[in-house]
């Protein structure tokens, strides 16, 4: 660790009020150049931490950057993760309040719900689908809290992976029924195609996600209990949302998951 207690704490209570005003900010690292991977994990935990204080719940995990679009978007190559809680969460077909967000964008993402516990290290696939309850189809919106969406992996890590809202559709299925590989996406903006993917987008398989969340966990002495709900990362690059913009994400096998940005 390059920064001290004091540092972690003041910029996190930073970074979290660029998230309740819904101001942006200039990206941590500018300031803090030595910042390394653990500091970064650890403003990360002390945002969970404030969250937690206040009587908010952890209700899941996300992956990020775990697909090629996306790292090529953001110009960065390793995956990520970062915490979802229960404010974030909102309803299939409804309305996402654009007032209490700086700039988001939506990605449509492949989550998963365990059965039973995944420890790294060494976690596969195979470990995961057989700890695997069902799979959903969901949407995350990030809003990142650095201006232009421009920064560097440290200090996204930082910012809880930009996680903002998030929406749960469509219907729960088995792992088992379905080829998750070549399952097919369709993003739709206002009624047009903007983006589409073969959920094979995420590293592969999407349960190799989850198998990397294990066994990054594990170089932390965590693992992923049983019942935890895990986004995979999203399977095309992000798209940009105004007020007034209707989203509809089809997956097959799996549904739909839509919203509106008001
Ligand atoms: C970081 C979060 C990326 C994903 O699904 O890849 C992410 C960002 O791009 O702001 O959630
Ligand atoms: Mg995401």
């Amino acid at each position: 660790m390059a920064l001290t207690p004091d540092v972690i704490a003041k910029l996190a209570e930073h970074l979290e009020n660029a998230e309740l005003g819904a101001r942006d900010v200039t990206k941590i690292t500018d300031d803090y150049p030595q910042m390394d991977w653990q500091d970064a994990y650890a403003i990360q935990y002390a945002i969970r931490g404030r969250k937690l204080a206040r009587g908010q719940r952890l209700v899941g995990l996300k992956m990020g950057l775990t697909a090629r679009a996306k790292m090529k978007q953001m110009g960065v190559d390793v995956p990520i993760f970062g915490f979802l809680m229960d404010y974030m969460a909102r309803s299939d077909g409804g309305e996402i309040d654009m007032s209490q967000l700086i700039h988001p964008k939506i990605e449509a993402e492949i989550a998963f719900v365990t059965k039973a516990s995944l420890r790294g290290p060494g976690c596969h696939i195979g470990d995961v689908l057989a700890a695997t309850d069902f799979v959903l189809p969901a949407v995350e919106v990030i809003d990142s809290r650095y201006r232009d969406f421009k920064f560097d992996l440290k200090s996204v890590v930082a910012d809880n992976t930009s996680a903002s809202r998030f929406v749960i559709g469509g219907c729960a299925r088995l792992a088992a029924e379905l080829d998750l590989a070549t399952l097919g996406v369709v993003l739709e903006k206002n009624g047009e195609i903007v983006a589409c993917a073969a959920a094979a987008a995420v590293l592969g398989h999407p349960a190799n996600s989850v198998a990397m969340l294990a066994n990054m966990l594990a170089e932390r002495g965590e693992h992923l209990p049983a019942g935890t709900f895990v986004m995979t990362g999203g399977v095309t690059e992000a798209v940009t949302v105004n007020c007034g913009d209707s989203i509809h994400v089809r997956f097959q096998e799996l549904g739909s998951v839509s919203m509106r940005f008001v």
